[in-house]
């Protein structure tokens, strides 16, 4: 080769590098400010290169709480299967060298269960670090969204595992941030219940409300009144067999959701949705005589027997044994749609069962309807239909939940062509469900009033998780992100394309989601 070939031929190497160093730069390691983190973190600053996570890496976690060794030890669960790699998860005092994932708490935690945290992603560590460990935990699962989204698969991948630099600062906008799954018209076995706190987990909500009880079903043994759940919970919609949890069973719910610092509220519904009380306790019919389980989806047609004394006994026995397997400050008491219980009788009602759920030491919440009652301090109202009843609540001192239908019922049916779900709050496109701002939505409540969001599925005509998951995707991702990121960095058009690069996790975390034809997916289905 003459020494003027040679020069071409290292000409034109050189030009190659740089197509394709250029070409690398368009992959999602290279640019942090432009990864697809639902829910957007508060704010985000890229800095040149990335961290590569490799063989020979671990977690380390700052002192010896068993607390964040749990937190290290799910983040090592998630990133061993599809990685391969060993991950030890180190408890040090001291900052660890290069290559290597650290969490650590900072400063003083101000307020209880506080979630903010900060990320800090050099060429050299991933340093997560938090006031609580709460917030570690919703940190965690930034750094799990910011991997590629083969991280998810539980079989060893080949692949790069590199996470763009630069630091995210990031903490929600509202304090609660839920879910409610209805177990009581179709029951959902614990393994389902787990699913859905791993997804909602992933989506760094707070909050999950399993509504137990309904006129098809009674779904939590209470040992006082063992009927509830023998003869109760042996229906749900469509004369299936139901099924109800024992406390042991119910006990590890709140452990698992716990663990991943999730609240379960637990709601009993009452004095109306109550017919699969009314069958399984004669004593608590105004008639004596019991009534026939209830397979069909009408509402409002029950109601317990408010002027007799042992609906109170029943009451207190079965929130006294609730409050015991309850971790989280609330108890939901219901109180929608009792048609068939007379105002004068539901007023006093309400304000007696408040009164027993705070002799055990719980908080109460209940729908909307409530506010017709006298309410303690501290009372959360459920805002689902009624604007009237909200104000009113809020007239009345008490904070609001927004869970309005015509945009969180997520068993409201897409369009009309959806085949699950109903309607009769109108249908939820993606884009309905994603454009709204709880401290604007209802006239005279603004944020002050609000504790946060929640994404109610009632389940009449949903069956099991695949149905489940056609309904919750994707459209609670978009709630979760209304209730963590504050509305001035939220945008409809942003958000779109964010959710459509989330096919893919949902495809390899084996989510069956709706592509709704609004979001431009980033794989083809
Ligand atoms: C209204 S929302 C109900 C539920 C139904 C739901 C169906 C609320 C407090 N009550 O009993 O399951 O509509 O979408």
């Amino acid at each position: 080769m003459n020494k003027n070939r040679q020069k071409a031929t290292s000409v034109l190497i050189i030009i190659a590098m740089v197509m394709i160093s250029l070409s690398c730069s368009t992959t999602s390691t290279s640019d942090l400010a432009g990864e697809s983190i639902i829910p957007k973190p508060v704010s985000i600053t890229a800095a040149q290169g990335f961290f590569e996570l490799k063989a020979n890496a671990a977690i380390y976690i700052q002192g010896e709480s068993e607390e964040l060794r749990k937190i290290g030890n799910y983040l090592a669960d998630k990133l061993r299967p599809s990685t391969g790699f060993a991950l030890e998860v180190i408890t040090d005092d001291k900052v660890p060298g290069p290559g290597n994932i650290y969490l650590s708490l900072s400063g003083t935690e101000t307020k209880p269960g506080d979630e903010s945290y900060e990320l800090s992603i050099t060429k050299k560590m991933v340093h997560l670090s938090a006031k609580s460990p709460a917030g570690l935990f919703r940190g965690v699962q930034t750094i799990r969204q910011l991997l590629p989204a083969n991280i998810e698969l539980s079989t060893k991948q080949e692949g790069e595992w590199k996470i763009a630099a630069g630091t995210i600062s990031d903490y929600p906008d509202y304090g609660y941030r839920g879910a409610m799954l209805d177990v009581a018209r179709h029951f959902f076995i614990v393994d389902d219940v787990k699913r859905y706190i791993d997804l909602i987990a992933y989506y760094k909500m707070n909050a999950l409300h399993l509504h137990l009880s309904d006129d098809q079903g009674w779904r939590i043994e209470i040992k006082s009144w063992p009927n509830l759940a023998i003869k109760g919970g042996s229906s749900e919609v469509g004369g299936g067999a139901g099924g109800y949890y024992t406390q042991e069973q119910y006990a590890d719910i709140v452990k698992y959701a716990n663990d991943q610092y999730i609240t379960i509220v637990p709601e009993i519904d009452m004095p109306g949705h109550t017919n699969a009380i009314l069958a399984s306790y004669p004593e608590l019919n105004c008639n004596g005589k019991a009534t026939e389980l209830y397979g069909g989806i009408e509402v409002g047609f029950s109601t317990l027997c408010t002027d007799k004394e042992i609906t109170y006994k029943f009451v207190d026995d079965v929130i006294r044994e609730l409050a015991t397997l309850t971790t989280g400050p609330y108890i939901h008491i219901g109180g929608d749609e009792s048609h068939v219980t007379k105002k004068e009788d539901y007023i006093p009602f309400i304000k007696r069962v408040q009164d027993i759920v705070l002799a055990h030491g719980k908080l109460v919440m209940g729908w909307d309807e409530i506010s017709l009652s006298d309410l303690n301090p501290n009372t959360v109202a459920q805002y689902w239909s009624s604007a009237g009843n909200a104000n009113l609540a809020v007239s009345k001192g008490a904070k609001i939940l927004m869970s309005p239908a015509a945009k969180t019922y997520i068993d409201m049916k897409y369009d009309s062509t959806t085949v699950l779900g109903q309607k009769w709050a109108g249908y939820i496109e993606v884009d309905t469900s994603y454009i709204w701002d709880p401290a604007t939505l209802v006239p005279g409540i603004g944020k002050d009033n609000i504790l946060g969001v929640e994404a109610p599925l009632w389940t009449e005509t949903i069956t099991n998780m695949d149905e489940l998951e056609y309904m919750v995707f994707p459209r609670l991702p978009g709630i979760a992100e209304i209730g963590w990121s504050p509305v001035s960095i939220r945008n409809w058009d942003d958000y779109r394309i964010r959710l459509g690069k989330h096919a893919d996790r949902f495809t390899v975390m084996q989510i069956n989601y709706y592509a709704s034809r609004q979001v431009p997916w980033s794989e083809n289905r």
